[in-house]
């Protein structure tokens, strides 16, 4: 497999993709692992964890420098996604030694709770924020005593390969982490219809989502799945329009709009619409679109070709405005706000996965929220109002996972993140995370 930079498109490495065979093998020995790992003091199993961390903080700039070649990271994305692989690592090696069962009143016994480990896990992860959401799934899987192979995307296997690397070296056995770079119809379908896989993190599109979903039924597999969004963002009237109008574009445009919560739906108050607008536009105007390693750049390129034209097809109708990007080589695309006349242009429907917005109006909240619950999607939006008790009323109502308030922050490593409806199953990070990866055995010891 070609890795080309986005930026460029220059061949920056060759990976070799795995086939079939190379998962079958890849999972015996996961499993002669786990035999292993799952008996590890805990203690000893967080001190490595601590180690891996360390190494990650360590190799933090040689981690964004292969993020930036490969997925055409921003400079500032890519540091912070070395550092929330650091972050994520250290949370969970907390995990260890704190997973405790319960002793739970019986009548004729006692009863008693272990948490177990569930044994393999396959990490299946996405091109978008490699590593990090490879990490979302391995640190709290490994905290809970499984052990982990994880299949990047095609576009994108260069850090997960160097931090497979880094786990040896910080002293986990060998078979505890594996990498395998390979094609998703390949060795990702392999990976997640193995019968000695025992259970899926999957983060992508939908479609492959429900597939994933449908082969780990045949074994009953556990899933996770961090699937498409296609976020709201509603101003109210009573908002600070400046700043929702000022911070609107990063909402959407980070990382070009390659970005599972992306705020790609903005509905505004029909009184401030215009206002609304004009503010946009301006600060649509102001981004930085350029050099990923440009300190000063604030959108990259996009992942691919094919990629620019799926997102190019969206914008059939003139859009409202567009900023400007570079010309040449690269995958480059403006960021982009469209005005769409109907709420079923696909613009307004579809995740597109780029630097475009669509700016609608509505007339009160009622309206809102049921325009911002129109969609199969449901992972995250945001809510500017100065009125708390529409801010409670309205996150109550919308049928999301992740939802801010005068903000567009939805990531913290250490609270919950998924979505409802067909934007997922499950939730990662924070302490919910590890129930993901254990199972609950219940023992009932009669008195004699
Ligand atoms: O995703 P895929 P793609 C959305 C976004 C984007 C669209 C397509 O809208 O435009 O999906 O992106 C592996 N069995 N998101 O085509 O194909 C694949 O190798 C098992 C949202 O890149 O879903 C990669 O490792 N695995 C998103 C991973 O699945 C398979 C992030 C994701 O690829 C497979 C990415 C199969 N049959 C895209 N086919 C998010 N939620 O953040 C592919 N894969």
């Amino acid at each position: 497999m070609k890795i080309v930079n986005p930026a460029t498109e220059e061949v920056v490495a060759e990976v070799e993709a795995t086939e079939a065979a190379g998962v079958d093998e890849a999972v015996r020995l996961a499993r002669a692992a786990f035999a292993r790992w799952r008996e590890t003091a805990p203690g000893d199993r967080a001190a490595l964890l601590r180690r891996f961390a360390a190494l990650v903080d360590a190799h933090a700039d040689e981690l964004a420098s292969l993020e930036i070649v490969s997925a055409g990271h921003t400079v500032s994305t890519a540091r912070w996604e070395a550092g929330n692989v650091r972050d994520v690592l250290f949370y969970y090696s907390g995990a260890p030694e704190r997973q405790f069962g319960r002793q739970i009143p019986v009548p004729g016994g006692v009863d008693i709770t272990f948490q177990e480990p569930l044994g393999v896990v396959g990490v299946i992860a996405p091109w978008n924020y490699p590593m990090v959401i490879m990490m979302w799934g391995t640190a709290p899987a490994l905290a809970a005593g499984n052990t982990v192979i994880v299949k990047p995307a095609e576009q994108t296997p260069l850090t997960a390969l160097r931090l497979a690397e880094l786990a040896l070296e910080a002293g986990l056995p060998e078979g505890v982490l594996q990498v395998l770079p390979g094609e998703g119809e390949v060795a990702g379908a392999a990976l997640a219809g193995h019968p000695g896989v025992n259970k899926i993190v999957f983060t992508g599109s939908t479609e492959v989502g429900k597939q994933v979903m449908v082969k780990a039924a045949a074994t009953v597999k556990r899933v996770t799945l961090e699937l498409g969004g296609k976020s709201a963002n509603i101003v109210f009237a009573d908002a600070d329009v400046d700043r929702a109008a000022a911070s609107a574009p990063y909402a959407v445009f980070d990382n070009s709009g390659q970005d599972c919560c992306a705020r790609s739906r903005v509905l505004v108050q029909r009184s401030i619409y215009d206002e609304f607008l004009a503010k946009l536009g301006n600060a649509v105007n102001c981004l930085v679109v350029g050099d990923p390693l440009d300190e000063a750049t604030e959108m990259g390129p996009l992942i691919s070709a094919e990629h620019r034209d799926r997102v190019a097809s969206f914008v059939s109708t003139a859009p409202y405005m567009q900023g400007e990007c570079p010309a040449g080589r690269g995958f480059w695309f403006p960021p982009t706000v469209l005005t769409p006349a109907s709420l079923d242009d696909p613009a307004f429907t579809e995740e597109i996965f780029g630097p475009v917005v669509s700016v609608v109006p509505f007339g009160d909240e009622i309206e809102a929220v049921r325009i911002a619950n129109n969609t199969r999607y449901g992972l995250s939006g945001s809510i500017w109002t100065r009125d708390v008790g529409r801010a409670l009323r309205v996150a109550r109502a919308v049928e999301a996972g992740n939802l801010s308030v005068n903000s567009h922050s939805s990531v913290r490593y250490w609270t919950p993140f998924g979505g409802y409806k067909e934007s997922g199953l499950g939730r990662e990070l924070g302490p919910d995370a590890l129930a993901a990866f254990s199972e609950t055995k219940n023992v009932f010891l009669a008195d004699q």
